[in-house]
């Protein structure tokens, strides 16, 4: 009677791994890619940046795409290094970020977009 427990019990064990498997494999691709944050871009008439706060701690990737839904838009990031992108309308760019020192990181729309284009503006908050 024992044995036949151990034996159910192991098969229900082996099932559930077995369920598991490739839901743990999403889980570590998605941890080593880092998370993936939806940023949307609108003149900021029309709303401006769909994000004004984005927060990651140093070290860790942070993997922003992004797309326009009116105008050309651009992203860049002071204090930063990298090549400031273009945000077509109606098309997805991705970038992936990982900030080596802690603090707050303005990013900004860097394309003539509208008259009120300097206040298309957010903040990337890194944790130590
Ligand atoms: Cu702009």
């Amino acid at each position: 009677m024992k044995k036949e427990i151990l034996a159910r019990s192991l098969v229900v064990f082996f099932i559930i791994i077995a369920i598991s498997i490739p839901f743990v494999g999403r889980w570590l691709i998605s941890r080593k890619q880092g998370t993936i944050i939806d940023l949307h871009a609108r003149t900021f008439e029309n709303g401006g940046w769909s994000m004004d706060t984005l927060q990651t701690r140093v070290g860790v990737p942070i993997r922003i795409r992004m797309t326009s839904e009116d105008v050309v838009h651009g992203f860049a990031i002071g204090g930063y290094e990298m090549i400031p992108l273009e945000v077509p309308p109606g098309e997805f760019v991705e970038t992936t970020l990982t900030f080596d020192k802690p603090g707050e990181y303005t990013f900004f729309c860097n394309r003539w977009c509208s008259p009120n284009h300097t206040r298309m503006r957010g903040i990337i908050e890194v944790m130590p």
